[in-house]
């Protein structure tokens, strides 16, 4: 391992690509890639810039020094276990991410946790400010990190920053709920260019920068504007995400995915529709209310639970929040209910598996899946609801989907529905089975065609684009 030189490039994100995992035989740590939505989006463009990471690798208390991985600068930022417990599980989990997510649960407001997450941001920005060589682009992501684009600004002006919200950006009335508004407004705007998933999300930061700064009114139109700061500007944008589209689509037609895809359904019992549910098992995801949706569907007599079933994937996830713990416990509730009322023995008729399952299971289980649920509450953008529909190149399958993931700006073809309105759920998941074979494949091959041309290299090219034409940033955006 060698320690890098500064790099023209940085991305700065709460995880790095690889955790640091230590073995249960007590062997040494190793490390392991994480091949998470981020990483795939990252990559091309690090590998065509001589990139560098900044980022927490995953186990607290560990201190690591910078090295080379893959061609990749890796700069490890240490957390001791109570920094994972205020900034991360605390401050991130249990204050934001609630609060931007609706405040589906209320967001606590606890000020020793706005401390720590304010150090850990200064942190990340210290270790950012080191790693980036002079004049550098550096892309800071998500809600952990809010602060650092000002801090890592009074570090360093000679920088290009971009900042990406992988999360909603909520109304202007929840977040002005936050004693620390003004601070995390301030932290967003120390960046050249701010992006969100959606347009609704950049109209709000700007009307909030305008009101808590008292700013000149922004220019700019529907989809974003411009945000003068004395002589400087910040460009604020929508970007919505997405996913490698043609590999998934290449790997989902591998015969040994298909085979599997087969074999799940004669595992399945042969059913005649399976309905699958993929998600971190989290309340904002609305597992509970497909759950209750096909309840009540089986229990009406509506739908017959010798011919359908469903299966529901969950990956565990912040196991340590008590609003996880007991969503988990209501989940299995609701699942436990349902195979007690209507399962015959040796055949469920809800699977559920709390795990995470590896990319070619994961990928064989959307090919067979004959109707995916996707139903959040809120959601950023829902990078599933992409997966599915990208397994589906034929035009097979069928799509329920949330009006209020981001993802439904795009997929206006799916059966959207409201999540609170539990009828129209039924319905739609109604719909998606009955519905005429050459509607639903109009509607598919639609929705394919869109997310194959709207890729994650376009997403990030797009958005590395702006931030140069923000300044001349130092920056390649590959992957066309
Ligand atoms: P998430 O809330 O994690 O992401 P999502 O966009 O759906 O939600 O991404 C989840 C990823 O994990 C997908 O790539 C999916 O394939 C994978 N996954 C989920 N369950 C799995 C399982 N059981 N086994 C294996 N893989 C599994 C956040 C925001 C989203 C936003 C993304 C990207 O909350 O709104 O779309 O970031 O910006």
């Amino acid at each position: 391992m060698n320690e890098p030189n500064s790099d023209d490039f940085v991305v700065v994100a709460n995880r790095l690509p690889v955790d640091l995992e230590t073995p249960t035989d007590g062997g040494p740590p190793v490390w392991r890639r994480s091949p998470g939505g981020l990483v795939t989006a990252m990559e091309t463009v690090l590998r065509s810039n001589s990139g560098a990471w900044v980022g927490w690798p995953g186990t607290p208390d560990v201190t690591v020094d910078p090295f080379e991985e893959d061609g990749l600068s890796l700069y490890p930022v240490e957390l001791s276990s109570q920094e994972v417990e205020e900034y991360y599980e605390g401050f991130s989990n249990d204050t934001l991410w609630p609060l931007y997510h609706d405040a589906l649960i209320p967001p606590t407001f606890d000020r020793r946790w706005w401390r720590t997450y304010r150090a850990v941001n200064q942190r990340f920005a210290e270790a950012a400010a080191r790693a980036a060589a002079p004049g550098a682009t550096v892309w800071v992501h998500d809600y952990q990190l809010q602060l650092v684009p000002r801090m890592l600004r009074e570090l360093r002006p000679d920088v290009t920053i971009g900042f990406f919200l992988h999360i909603p950006f909520p109304p202007t009335e929840l977040f002005l709920q936050l004693p620390w508004r003004k601070a995390i407004v301030d932290g967003l705007l120390g960046a050249d260019l701010v992006g969100f998933h959606l347009p609704g999300g950049a109209q709000n930061f700007l009307y909030l920068a305008n009101r808590l700064f008292g700013l000149p009114a922004p220019r700019g139109t529907s989809s974003g504007g411009t945000i003068v700061l004395g002589d400087r500007q910040v460009r604020v944008g929508a970007y919505p995400i997405s996913i490698d589209s043609a590999q998934l689509r290449e790997r989902s037609r591998d015969t040994a995915v298909q085979e599997r895809a087969a074999e799940i359904r004669r595992d399945l019992g042969d059913p005649e529709v399976m309905l699958l549910g993929v998600d971190r098992l989290d309340y904002t995801k609305g597992i509970d209310v497909r759950l209750e949706a096909l309840h009540e569907l089986f229990a009406e007599g509506t739908l017959d639970p010798e011919k359908v079933v469903m299966v529901q994937l969950a990956t565990p996830s912040r196991e340590r929040l008590t609003a996880y713990a007991q969503l988990r416990d209501q989940v299995e509730r609701e699942v436990g209910r349902i195979n007690g009322e209507f399962a015959r023995l040796g055949s469920p008729v809800v699977h559920y598996l709390h795990a995470s399952v590896d990319r070619d299971e994961l990928l064989a289980m959307y090919t067979g899946a004959d109707v995916m649920l996707v139903t959040p509450l809120r959601d950023g953008m829902n990078l599933v609801a992409k997966e599915y529909i990208a397994c589906h190149p034929d035009g097979s399958g069928s799509l329920v989907l949330s009006e209020f993931a981001g993802a439904a700006a795009e997929l206006r073809r799916a059966l959207l529905v409201n999540p609170h309105d539990l009828e129209g759920v039924k319905r739609a998941i109604v719909e998606a089975i009955e519905e005429d074979p050459a509607e639903r494949k109009k509607r598919m091959k639609t929705m394919h065609a869109h997310v194959m041309e709207y890729d994650v290299a376009r997403w990030s090219r797009t958005f590395l684009e702006d931030l140069r034409a923000t300044s001349g940033a130092h920056v390649t955006a590959s992957g066309s």
